[in-house]
């Protein structure tokens, strides 16, 4: 982790060898959920509950908490780590602080490869982040399914599932059940805005991070959506890196070079012509302008 984080140029190959290797391993490796919505609506605290349900299911986690507001490299971020107790001497719980570095609300780009390395350690990875700006969409980025939290009673829930989210989620979770009516009620609107946006299927699941109701129902959940991927998960895996890759080259590389590429729909369809299996540095070089391809 610390090499995916390092800024040094002698690192740089022996991380893109690392990246390259896990990305492609045939291993399918870990589950991982990404878990993000607006600020204090409960993320932490039912970070930590999942993690326990997990634990108790025999299964090793690894945690990513993005910090949005720090542009520090690596910087740890006290108040999240404090929050999601890593259980003292459990070494199957790894939790790691990430900063958003170089954009306003985002993944830091060591996010994806940090995702990539943890996928084939543990069990379940989960990616937390604050829902603002392009958060949220960088997030289901870097995960195989992605919850968003809603607060209870927070408004018009068809405005809030319209505004940029529907690609986003595929579960939506409402916390703080223990509230109690207020949060059912929120619950039963959720699910008449998805019927009328032909998104029946969606699970809204109700939770409790205070007292751990409704996370169990949640894992399982996951599990079954999970499932539910079979075969589709590796093309999906593929296709979410590719998107990756579009946006770390318009980010390295700036607008200017995407156009010279057609735009991100025809650089996405150059690198969907690819391997599947193709590494993601290969992927990168396969966009990067000539003069800086190795
Ligand atoms: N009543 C209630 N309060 C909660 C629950 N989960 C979190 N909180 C409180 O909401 C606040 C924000 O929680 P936190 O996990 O830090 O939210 P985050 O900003 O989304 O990570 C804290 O004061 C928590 O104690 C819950 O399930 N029920
Ligand atoms: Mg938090």
């Amino acid at each position: 982790m610390n090499l995916l984080e390092s800024h040094r140029d002698a690192d740089r190959d022996a991380r893109r060898d690392l990246v390259d290797a896990l990305a492609t391993t045939p291993r399918e490796g870990g589950q991982v959920v990404g878990l993000t919505g607006p600020p204090g609506v409960g993320k932490s605290t039912l970070a930590g509950k999942l993690v326990a349900e997990w634990r108790r299911r025999g299964l090793s986690v690894g945690v990513i908490a993005v910090d949005p507001s720090s542009k520090r490299s690596g910087g740890a971020v006290l108040g999240d780590r404090s929050r999601i107790a890593k259980p003292p001497g459990d070494d199957a719980v790894f939790v790691r602080s990430m900063a958003a570095r170089d954009r306003l609300g985002g993944l830091a780009p060591a996010t994806m490869e940090a995702v990539l390395v943890m996928r084939a350690a543990y069990d379940r990875v989960l990616v937390e982040t604050v829902g603002v700006g392009q958060s949220e969409t960088d997030v289901s980025a870097t995960a195989d399914q992605t919850i968003v939290i809603v607060q209870p009673a927070s408004g018009d829930t068809l405005q809030f599932i319209k505004a940029g989210l529907m690609e986003v989620f595929d579960l939506l979770v409402v916390n703080k059940g223990d509230l109690g009516d207020v949060a059912k009620r929120t619950r039963r609107e959720l699910r008449l805005a998805l019927r009328v946006l032909d998104r029946a299927d969606t699970p809204v699941v109700l939770t409790s991070g205070a007292t751990g109701a409704g996370v169990p129902e949640l894992v399982d959940a996951l599990d079954a959506r999970f499932s539910a991927l079979g075969d589709g998960l590796a093309a999906l895996r593929g296709h979410k890196l590719r998107e990756h890759i579009v946006r770390a080259v318009t980010e390295l590389y700036g607008t200017l070079h995407l156009r010279t590429l057609g735009g991100a729909p025809s650089a996405l369809a150059r690198l969907e012509a690819l391997a599947p299996d193709t590494a993601p540095s290969d992927l990168l070089d396969a966009l990067a302008p000539a003069s800086t391809r190795r």
